[in-house]
């Protein structure tokens, strides 16, 4: 009896292990990327580190670029893990294009689900498209326009609460060393808020709210997670995650999590309630409710009557859209300022030229200004030309998503339109043109923003180079890039690509023209790097125990009569 339960667990044993072994080492030599062209594989693995790390992903792409062509095989972790790497514009577009063949992978979808919920970032499929239709009319032209004087209210306060510290401080002739980052976070955390639900964080005053407190933590847990053993393991066995809470001493990681989630479901989850309430009633009395923020119109257009009931979205989604709209919306347009005033604090005469540039539309008086004032201040802010080219090339030059990863979910021919390093039995290399590259089903594909907007060999030598004059006279190879914005990869491309490019570069404009015809920005000093922590972020050069910090010296500057 015993012994044939042995023996069975025996078979069944080996078969696992030469399927596991046939899986890992014998059916990848079959895998089709294989032939392309890739740098070279040490041990089990290759360099992804190289790949994403800022201090050294540009030159790691070019010299790519220079030794494989533009379709690149590269090694993850494990002889089963070969990934396509493509500079390749086609390539690129046509896997952004193509969001239901290539999807983010569940391990990242999984972490984001245990955060934020399955919102907007994280759902695939039918649930996204769902979620996504209901949100698109909230980020419309129209409704965009609306969040001008809210953006600008935050901007000012901002410039008066630094006039503030910068007086206390009593050194308003050679500047105050301030953490701009940390600011601008603080001021557009109060933003997304205020448009996002209509809720006053007041974190440019301080950063004691309750709900306030429950995100930032959350959110920098998100980005400390992914390094540690057991946060890997946990995304792979979610039920880890309810033996650590229980056992002794908890993990401090769920614990937090799971404190801050039940603050935000009970202060973000009654806030909907309200405003669902608030919209009911005003459509029994027949008078609209006005609520301009994401989440009075995100309600409305899932109560909308044309809306058939199985495209609706539940209260659970409505919350987990806006804990999305939280992440997605926040650092990434504070890092987006910060680094435009960084670039600008190496730049002087830059700087002097844009200040020059805004101030010439500054009205002459001091008074507070209308909400139509505002309003058309803002149209002709909109269109000036040299702040839209330094917005512009510091979103190109620094984008604060480095990069992005999908998988394939099906076998897949990715077009091409450059040739293709192709590595013959015998160990020679052909170029083939005009070939397509085979995916197969289960294989990443990486989304390198950061190296299609530094590719030299599109946007020419000084691509490197902080040169907002560029985008007067751009080659027609960087014209042919493809990306939502400006043939930048920085918000992406296709039905996935970001869904709040207006809102933030309503948000940029504004912060700039307010900030920089109040302040002169100059470096301290003090050397700052890029590093990835899920976006990328400034440190001080080996301070990186300090945390992301960006201090600038801020001083204040008055216009001459
Ligand atoms: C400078 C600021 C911003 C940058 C650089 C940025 C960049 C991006 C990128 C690259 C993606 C695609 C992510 C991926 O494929 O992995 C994305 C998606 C998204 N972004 Fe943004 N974003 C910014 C601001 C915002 C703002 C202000 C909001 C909302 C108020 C927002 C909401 C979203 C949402 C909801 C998605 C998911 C869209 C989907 O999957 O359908 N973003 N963003
Ligand atoms: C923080 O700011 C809010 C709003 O301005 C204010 O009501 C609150 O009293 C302040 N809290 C502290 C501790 O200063
Ligand atoms: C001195 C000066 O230029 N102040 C400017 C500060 O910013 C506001 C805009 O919020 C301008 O109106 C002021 O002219």
């Amino acid at each position: 009896m015993y012994s044939t339960i042995l023996v069975g667990a025996a078979v069944a044993f080996v078969l696992l292990a030469a399927y596991a072994v046939y899986q890992g080492f014998i059916a990848p030599k079959s895998n089709p990327l294989r032939n392309l062209c890739g740098p070279p594989v040490r041990g089990l693995s290759g360099d992804l580190g190289a790949i994403l790390h800022p201090s050294r992903s540009k030159q790691t792409h070019d010299n790519y670029v220079k030794l494989y062509g533009r379709s690149i095989r590269i090694r993850g972790i494990g002889p089963w893990d070969e990934r396509l790497l493509t500079l390749d514009p086609l390539s690129i577009s046509h896997v952004l294009k193509h969001s239901t063949i290539y999807e983010k992978p569940w391990q990242s979808r999984r972490l984001i689900t245990s955060l934020l919920g399955c919102g907007m970032l994280a759902a695939e499929g039918e649930v996204h498209k769902r979620q996504r239709r209901v949100a698109t009319p909230a980020f419309g032209v129209q409704n965009m326009r609306a969040l001008v004087p809210l953006v600008w209210g935050k901007g000012n306060e901002l410039k008066d609460r630094w006039l503030g510290v910068i007086k206390e401080s009593g050194d308003s002739e050679n500047g105050v060393r301030l953490d701009v980052c940390h600011w601008i976070s603080r001021a557009t955390f109060d933003v997304i808020g205020l448009a996002g639900f209509g809720y006053h964080f007041s974190a440019i005053d301080n950063e004691t709210n309750e709900l306030f407190c429950a995100y930032k933590e959350m959110f920098e847990i998100a980005i400390s997670q992914g390094q540690k053993l057991r946060d890997i393991l946990v995304i792979y066995f979610p039920i880890l995650n309810a033996l650590w809470v229980s056992s002794k001493p908890p993990c401090r990681v769920t614990v937090t999590v799971n404190r801050c989630q039940e603050v935000i479901r009970r202060v973000a989850g009654q806030l909907i309630q309200d405003k669902k309430r608030e919209i009911m009633d005003g459509e029994k009395s027949g008078s609209i409710h006005a609520g301009k923020d994401l989440l009075s119109l995100l309600l409305k257009s899932n109560m909308a009557t044309d809306l058939p009931p199985s495209q609706r979205i539940s209260d659970e989604d409505i919350l987990h859209t806006i804990n999305t709209f939280m992440f997605a919306g926040s650092d990434t347009t504070s890092l987006a300022l910060t680094w435009t005033l960084f670039l600008l604090a190496q730049h002087p005469t830059l700087q002097l030229r844009l200040r020059e540039e805004l101030l010439s539309i500054a009205p002459s008086s001091e008074s507070q200004l209308t909400p139509d004032e505002i309003e058309s201040l803002h149209n002709i802010l909109a269109g000036l030309p040299f702040l839209h080219n330094v917005a512009r090339e510091s979103l190109r030059l620094i984008p604060p998503l480095h990069s992005s990863l999908r998988v394939a979910t099906q076998d897949d021919e990715v077009p091409t339109s450059y040739p293709v390093h192709i590595r013959k039995a015998d160990g020679s290399v052909v170029k083939e043109v005009g070939r397509s590259v085979t995916v197969p089903k289960g294989c990443f594909v990486h989304v390198p923003v950061e190296a299609f907007n530094l590719d030299k060999g599109m946007w020419g030598e000084d691509a490197w180079e902080f040169n907002p004059d560029r985008w007067d006279n751009l080659p027609d190879t960087a014209l042919a890039q493809p990306g939502l914005f400006s043939n930048l990869l920085t918000f992406s491309a296709g039905p996935r690509s970001c869904i709040g490019m207006r809102f933030s570069m309503i948000e940029i404009k504004v912060f700039l023209y307010i900030l920089l015809t109040n302040f002169t920005f100059m470096e301290t000093g003090e050397k700052i790097v890029q590093a990835n922590a899920v976006l990328t972020r400034p440190y001080i050069a080996r301070r990186f125990m300090e945390g992301s910090q960006c201090p600038l010296l801020v001083k204040p500057y008055v216009r001459h009569a």
